[in-house]
């Protein structure tokens, strides 16, 4: 395979939002009088917001409480705190190798782009002040079908002009290393809690991300 493009995730891939998103979670969640963890937390990692607010439910036994309109609304609500959270995020919260991992990346003729199914993630990127390292940013808000499906991966691959044996994903949850492989896509796996599909490279965090290494793999 002749490598030509890198496809990140950004929650937990670039920065780690997962705390936000915990935070946010949890403040709704004591609000209308449910139970809410780390544990469950994980869960939602690389979840869409509703599909995430279907589980804090499930995990209630509170699945019918609320019509449709009024998930939507309080998962809307949970992106209101979300959103007043994420302010804080400056240049420090990139994860630790990201920028020269994709600097190496990209001075050897590498293309970058962004898989997130964030709705916030060009705001989060922003705030990171690294769009420039991309070439091709996904608009959430397109995607019809959330991870594991490859739809997001698949867009970035055709967005970018190459085919998806060229690319390789990187993510940190299990959804998102399943759409990468369905996508046809090498993975790369930074910590994730793995319960089904093995990423291809296993790391334990993003300071060991290595180019020369991923190259090679390839
Ligand atoms: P929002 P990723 C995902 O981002 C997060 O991992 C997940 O926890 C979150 O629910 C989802 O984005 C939707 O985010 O509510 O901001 O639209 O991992 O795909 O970068
Ligand atoms: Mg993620």
């Amino acid at each position: 395979m002749s490598l030509k493009a890198l496809i990140f995730d950004l929650d937990g891939v670039l920065t780690d939002t997962a705390k936000y998103h915990y935070l946010a979670w949890k403040k709704l969640a004591d609000e209308l009088g449910y139970y809410f963890d780390e544990d469950i937390n994980e869960l939602l990692k690389g979840v869409s917001r509703i599909n995430s607010f279907e589980i804090i439910l499930q995990k209630n036994n509170a699945t019918d409480k609320f019509t449709s309109e009024e998930k939507e609304s309080l998962a809307n609500k949970k992106n209101e705190y979300y959103k007043e959270m994420i302010e804080q995020l400056t240049p420090d919260d990139i994860l630790d190798g990201i920028v020269p991992f994709i600097t190496e990346a990209r001075s050897n003729g590498i293309k970058c782009a962004v898989a997130s199914i964030s709705k916030n993630a060009p705001r989060v990127l922003q705030l990171l002040k690294i769009e420039d390292l991309f070439d091709y940013i996904a608009d959430a808000a397109l995607v019809k079908k959330p991870k594991p499906d490859p739809e997001i991966f698949l867009t970035c691959a055709e967005a970018l002009g190459f085919a998806p044996n060229e690319c390789i994903g990187i993510e940190d949850a299990q959804a998102g290393i399943e759409s990468i492989h369905s996508a046809g896509m090498i993975s790369v796996g930074i910590n994730v809690m793995i319960t089904s599909v093995k990423p291809d490279i296993i790391l334990k965090s993003t300071a060991e991300l290595d180019f020369n290494m991923i190259k090679e793999f390839c």
